[in-house]
């Protein structure tokens, strides 16, 4: 079996972390790279006067993780730069908030460069390469410079926009064309896919053929829809652990009789929190008779807080939380609990258990994983109500959930009403069927389909008994 050769920005395996800890992306790709004695590469997160590329290599667990430091400048230009405030927004349909720089352009350059020399030499002739999101997209074609003839495959985990605004990035031909340096490339969703075949035959005069190959100046990569699952059995496990009914029976100590609303997302402006606050307070001018009867918790780990537009986001979400506990809060209830900090895996599992709403309801996602695992940890016998945006990815899995457009005030006021009166039978009966696709769909297919595809054989790399 080929050695798997992870690469991603940020390597998600840390030291020491146990496996309760990790998300599902990170248990499927340790399972991977165990599995076939591989490499996981990426940034160490650390920033440095002056690059050394020097390699860190750490085995835990039968994983071996390679990171490296970058300096300041190309965490400014790169990750900060081109990744975050130039690709980020952009890909996520927000042209008004992309930054066009052409230093944070030859960061971005540079940064790929420097991870190919480093990997370049790490790489055996039958290994398979298997390159991850937005932030590494020319990586493929660095390492071919560096005369890497093996098969190599991306995966986009944030969605690919129209040929209309993708049009907005200087060079964007540059950035297309090197994806043709890979085998195969892998996105959330087949509308992200139409979007890429579109660009490519309407930008580039590229070919694109039924059996899902696309040619380009001679070059031919397989392009695939492969959407992203979690650790299901994992997940569903951790609803039912100490820590999770602990939880769970906390929150309904502090809210007796209430019914909870949960949002959890981390604190950026794709996920529609600002839209969500205003449509939940809709809800409560609409029905003041539920007033408290119910309470949204959102909670929001700040990111990127090095970024204007998330310090924007932020300060907007405190003014109007604010606001909206201000206008309807009474002496014994508040409608919205917004929380600046993350949770335990167990304690989220815990809270979304107890929750009779999922609120997820981003402006645009690749596909939103809090949605699954909300699916995941309810519990069958009376399971809540998953209330989701057309605009993520998983929406198009989850056609059973209630389906919002996140942008309307009203039509989310709507849907938390029916939430909230929606029959047991009912519930039970959608969330079945939500819960069908995210046991079938989980992470360990979407690996397995992504590594069948980049190695042209059908065969698992990792078994269900792993
Ligand atoms: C990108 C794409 C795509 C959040 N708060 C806490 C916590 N989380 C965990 C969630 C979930 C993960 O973070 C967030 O994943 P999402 O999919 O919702 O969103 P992004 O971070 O934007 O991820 C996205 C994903 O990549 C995978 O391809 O789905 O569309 O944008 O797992 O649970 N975890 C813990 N405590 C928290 O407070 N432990």
């Amino acid at each position: 079996m080929s050695r798997l050769i992870v690469v991603s920005n940020r390597v998600q395996a840390p030291k020491g972390q146990s496996a309760g800890n990790q998300g599902g992306l990170a248990v499927a790709l340790t399972a991977a790279l165990r599995e076939t004695a591989g490499i996981w590469f990426g940034w160490s997160g650390e920033t440095i006067e002056s690059f050394t590329g020097e390699i860190d290599f750490q085995t835990h667990d039968g994983v071996t993780t390679a990171t490296i430091d970058l300096e300041e400048q190309d965490v400014e230009e790169y990750y900060n730069g081109y990744a975050n405030r130039t690709l980020w927004p952009l890909f996520h349909y927000r042209v008004d908030l992309a930054e066009y720089e052409r230093s944070f352009a030859g960061g971005y350059q540079r940064v790929n460069g420097r991870f190919a020399e480093l990997l370049a030499p790490l790489i055996e002739p039958d290994d398979l390469i298997w390159v991850h999101d937005y932030h590494m997209i020319p990586l493929g074609e660095e390492l071919r410079r560096h005369g890497i003839a093996n098969r190599i495959g991306f995966f986009l985990h944030i969605p690919w926009p129209p040929q209309s605004l993708l049009m907005s990035l200087p060079d964007h031909r540059e950035l297309v064309r090197s994806l043709f340096a890979y085998e195969v490339i892998g996105f959330q969703t087949e509308d992200s896919l139409e979007n890429f075949r579109h660009y490519i035959l309407n930008e580039i005069g590229g070919e694109v053929f039924e059996d899902g190959t696309i040619r380009v100046d001679g070059r031919t990569v397989q392009a695939i829809s492969c959407p992203i699952g979690i650790d299901t059995a994992q997940f569903k496990a951790a609803a039912e652990t100490g820590t999770a009914r602990y939880t769970a029976y906390r929150m309904r100590q502090s809210a007796v009789g209430r019914d909870m609303i949960v949002g959890v997302d981390r604190l950026d402006y794709s996920k529609g929190l600002h839209e969500r606050f205003l449509g939940y307070e809709r809800f409560l001018a609409a029905n003041p008779m539920l007033h408290g009867e119910v309470f949204l918790l959102q909670i929001a780990p700040p990111s990127r807080s090095d970024v204007q537009s998330y310090q924007e986001i932020r300060a907007t979400l405190d003014g109007l939380s604010g606001r909206i506990n201000g206008a309807f809060a009474d002496l014994d209830w508040v409608p919205i609990r917004y929380v600046n900090r993350g949770y335990g895996r167990d304690q989220l599992a815990g809270i979304y258990r107890s929750a009779r709403i999922g609120l997820i309801t981003p402006l645009r996602d690749g596909m939103n994983l809090v949605a699954k695992e909300y699916v995941a940890a309810q519990d069958p016998e009376n399971p809540g109500v998953l209330i989701l945006s057309h605009f993520a990815g998983a929406a198009a899995q989850l056609s059973d959930a209630l389906l919002v457009n996140p942008h309307s005030a009203e039509e989310l006021s709507d849907a938390i009403q029916q939430a909230l009166t929606m029959p047991r039978d009912e519930r039970i009966a959608r969330w079945r069927k939500l819960m069908d696709n995210v046991e079938r769909e989980d992470v360990m297919w979407w690996l397995n389909r992504f590594t069948a595809a980049l190695t042209g054989r059908p065969q698992p790399v990792v078994t269900a008994s792993d």
